[in-house]
């Protein structure tokens, strides 16, 4: 422990609520890409209000540049710790060397990097890997047998989602001989990016001869059904489609029966990351190097409908 963190610790031990209200913290958040991500923001900004924390907010439209940038402009600033959902895994040795050596712990959200953890207080994601796994599983369980051409649209390219989702599907339907991927592509996280994606695939392929999506994200795969109904034929039926985040629009769509599948990812990656910090500064307590949140999956036989009801006021 450095002698900052020292004094901020035990002047947070003499007034742990009081001097938790006075923290500032910067958040570097990649955008607002998908419905899932303006929820983490919403959640964001809900648990550092609850906690009396005085959070600045930076939105890089996706761009590294500007994460990096963000970054930099917290540590002149001083800050008291910095989270971040980094957009891509490469490129941060630099800029969390800055952090460290100015004493600002980092906490990273959602995704990963290719960095030494050292520069990183801990990291708050899923398991990115068995997300994809899942959804490989549940597709072959689905098919039982079956030939499927599988078409896939992946995540933001050199993210770390995007690099375990389709590692983890991989993994899932390995050993099914009749489950092959035809297609893959990144549709970036976006909806209009995965319509597209998917118009191509189906105008490349034949709508006929494609059995299954499987996207990365449920925007994804809600901009994928837009194109599917467009070519004229059912999604959910003529073509499954499994995704992951289980936003409220996935939900809806299973419950129209125009999508089958989709595993959870909790927006609230803020509130174990919050606590961990606290408990960092207040007592120096050093969290695990990765906080896992867990990932369910929700089929046609869960009631999507109420589910639905419940998420759409969350803030997505
Ligand atoms: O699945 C997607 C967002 O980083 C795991 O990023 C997150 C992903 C999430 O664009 O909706």
């Amino acid at each position: 422990m450095t002698l900052k963190s020292a004094l901020l610790a035990s002047a947070i031990a003499l007034t742990p609520m009081a001097a938790m209200a006075e923290l500032t913290i910067g958040f570097s958040q990649i955008g607002s890409e998908s419905g899932w991500r303006a929820a983490e923001t919403t959640v964001t900004k809900q648990e550092s209000e609850r906690r009396g924390i005085n959070l600045k907010f930076a939105d890089a439209q996706q761009k590294q540049e500007n994460q990096i940038k963000a970054l930099r402009t917290f540590i002149a600033q001083g800050v008291d710790a910095i989270l971040i959902a980094p957009v891509v895994a490469t490129g941060w040795d630099e800029v969390l060397e800055e952090a460290k050596d100015s004493d600002i712990p980092v906490i990273l959200l959602d995704r990963t990097v290719d960095a030494p953890d050292e520069l990183y207080l801990t990291a708050v994601t899923s398991d990115l890997v068995h997300e994809g796994k899942v959804a490989g599983e549940w597709l072959a369980t689905e098919m039982a047998g079956d030939d499927c051409r599988i078409v896939e649209l992946q995540g933001t390219t050199g993210s770390s989602p995007a690099i375990d989702r389709k590692n983890g599907f991989e993994q899932g339907i390995a050993g099914h001989d009749n489950l092959e991927i035809v297609r893959s592509q990144t549709g970036d996280f976006t909806r209009s990016l995965g319509k597209t994606v998917m118009e191509s695939f189906l105008k490349a392929e034949g709508g006929e001869n494609i059995c299954a999506l499987y996207a990365h994200n449920d925007d994804m795969a809600v901009g994928a059904i837009q194109a599917i109904k467009e070519a004229g034929l059912a999604p959910g039926v003529d073509i499954k489609i499994v995704a992951i985040d289980a936003v409220p629009d996935a939900h809806l769509a299973i419950a129209n029966g125009e999508m089958n599948a989709t595993i959870e990812l909790t927006p609230n990656m803020a509130g174990p990351a919050l606590d961990a910090l606290e408990a960092y500064l207040a007592n120096g307590a050093v969290p695990p190097k990765w906080i896992q949140t867990e990932s369910k999956l929700f089929t046609t036989a869960d009631d999507n409908a109420a589910i639905y009801e419940v998420k759409k006021g969350l803030g997505y």
